[in-house]
This record gives structure tokens, C-alpha cells and sequence, in this order.
């Protein structure tokens, strides 16, 4: 099963200069952070830039990562598509490789009903041994998730990953739903939402800083909330650096300088220019103390 309180990376997906998917530093990149004491995997999300990848190129990574944390960590799949069919081949292709769980946006482009969004989400649910997490992102796609949403009833919904400010829906969602896990999606609210109910955190700088939502954490459970906002201003100052060139490329950057080179991301993402790949550095030497 997936940890319930863990430190999750929403892993890069490292490219060649030339935009092919590189399966050799996607290893070295597992490895790096489970050195560095990141506590399982979220792979093929956003950070992974998952919908920019074909479904051969998502199958090819999920067994690389599953292969290379050989189930000392959990893995959990993100297997979300633009159709059911897709996202069911990819969730029980998850299971095959041992995931501890899968997650899923909802379907994005057409404007479904909210039947439709349930149907496709228990469509994958029915078709698996394993459980779901609900990936509620409405920045992206349009689509919000609250606790008055039935789909969350559904006891192989096992969480939520809550990539949303949205703290008091975060709130309500575990009051109504105490036995899942809900999983912080914004790495700038990580101290916050552990108040509000989150457990857990998956984020794309925990790629490059594990440690310090580790840091976080520990002061928050030990009551010493003035290191923990301390704490958190640093990592907000870094990623607010990050946003201003586009949190991923200059994450996936960051990445790159610490020793991985993850490459760019995928097109129609945009190379970083030299002045920005400037400003990354900067804020990342900022956070060298840690
Ligand atoms: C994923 O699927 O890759 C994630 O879980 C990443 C979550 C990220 N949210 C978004 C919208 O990209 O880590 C956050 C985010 O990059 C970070 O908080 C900076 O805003």
C-alpha cells in the first residue's frame, strides 16, 4: 500500500537535447532522490509532463522507475487520459508493474457531466485491483472536486491529490472523508495544508529538495510552528523564483545542476533563455543551506 504520510516526488521525465525520452538518466534521477531521501514516486503527472508522452513512451517509464525502487519506496501511476479506454490499459499496466496506487485527472477537453467524469473514473476503479486517487487540479482542467461529489464515496477511491489553494475545501474533504489520504499538490502550502488535513505531499521541487518538506514536517508535528514557517518562506521564495520562468522548465533546470541532466522539457514548452537559466540559478544557490 502507499504511504500515507510520504514525502512524494512528482518525478521528471528527463529528455534527450533533441526531446526523446532518455530511460538511463530517468534511472540516475531515481536513484539521486531516493539517496536523497524522497519517500516514494508520483510519475507520468504534470511534472512528468505525462500528457506530452505517448502511451508506449508511458508504459516504457513506469516499468523503469518500478524496476529501479525494486518496492523499497511506493510508486504510485499517474495514468490519467483524454479517454477511458487509454486510462484503463495504462492503470492495469500500473498494476502489472506492482504501483501502489494510480491517479488520474479527470478527462479534459469536452465539457463532460458530472456523470461522465464519475463513469470515467469508475470505469478504471472496476477495472482494477487497486486503488485510486483522485487527481483534482481545476487550474488545468477546468474540473473541481469538493467532498459533496459522490465519486469520493467510492471506498476504491482511496484519496485525493489537492493541487488547489483552495485550503478550506481541503478541510472539508477530510472531515467528510477521514479513511483516504489526501495528498497536498501545491509545494507552496505544504506547512498549511498539513493543518487543514493533508498527510501527505507530492510536488515537483520535492524532485529537487526532498529534505526540506521533510524539515517541514517534522517541525509542524513537533508544534514548533516558527521554524516551520521559516522553513516554508525559504522554499516559498525559491519557488516563486521557479514560477516567474516557468516552474518546470526551470525545475527540470534546477534538477540538471545539481548533477542529473534531466534535459528540457518537451515542446511546445519553451527552452530557457541564458539570462533566465541566470535567475534560476540564484534562487537555487539560495537554497544550498538546506
Ligand atoms: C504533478 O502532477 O506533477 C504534481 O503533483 C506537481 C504538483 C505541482 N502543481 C502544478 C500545478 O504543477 O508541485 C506543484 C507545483 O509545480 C508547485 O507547487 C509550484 O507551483
Amino acid at each position: 500500500p502507499f504511504r500515507e504520510n510520504g514525502v512524494y516526488s512528482a518525478l521528471f521525465t528527463p529528455f534527450t537535447d533533441k526531446g526523446e525520452l532518455d530511460l538511463l538518466k530517468l534511472k540516475q534521477l531515481v536513484r539521486f532522490e531516493m539517496n536523497q531521501g524522497v519517500e516514494g514516486f508520483y510519475c507520468c503527472g504534470s511534472s512528468g509532463e505525462g500528457l506530452l508522452l505517448d502511451q508506449s513512451e508511458r508504459v516504457a517509464i513506469v516499468e523503469t522507475v518500478a524496476s529501479e525502487i525494486g518496492g523499497t519506496v511506493p510508486l504510485i501511476v499517474h495514468t490519467g487520459s483524454l479517454g477511458t479506454k487509454e486510462a484503463i490499459a495504462l492503470s492495469q499496466h500500473a498494476q502489472k508493474c506492482g504501483a501502489a496506487a494510480v491517479s488520474l485527472i479527470p478527462p479534459i477537453y469536452y465539457h463532460y457531466s458530472q456523470k461522465e467524469v464519475a463513469g470515467y473514473y469508475e470505469d478504471v476503479v472496476n477495472a482494477i485491483d487497486l486503488g485510486v486517487i483522485v487527481y483534482n487540479i481545476p487550474q488545468f482542467t477546468g474540473i473541481s472536486f469538493s467532498k459533496d461529489n459522490t465519486l469520493l464515496a467510492n471506498e476504491k477511491i482511496v484519496g485525493i491529490k489537492h493541487t488547489s489553494m483552495n485550503l478550506y475545501e481541503l478541510e472539508r474533504i477530510s472531515q467528510a472523508f477521514p479513511e483516504k489520504t489526501i495528498f497536498n499538490g501545491f509545494d507552496e502550502i505544504w506547512l498549511y495544508s498539513m493543518a487543514a488535513g493533508a498527510t501527505a505531499t507530492i510536488g515537483t521541487t520535492v524532485n529537487i529538495c526532498p529534505k526540506v518538506f521533510g524539515l517541514i514536517r517534522e517541525a509542524f508535528l513537533k508544534g514548533d510552528m516558527a521554524e516551520a514557517q521559516a522553513i516554508q518562506h525559504d522554499l516559498n521564495a525559491f519557488i516563486e523564483s521557479l514560477v516567474r520562468t516557468g516552474i518546470f522548465p526551470s525545475a527540470k533546470y534546477c534538477m540538471t545542476l545539481q548533477g542529473i541532466d534531466v534535459g528540457p522539457c518537451r515542446k511546445p514548452f519553451d527552452l530557457l533563455s541564458g539570462v533566465e537559466k541566470g535567475h534560476v540559478e540564484q534562487a537555487l544557490a539560495k537554497m544550498h543551506k538546506y
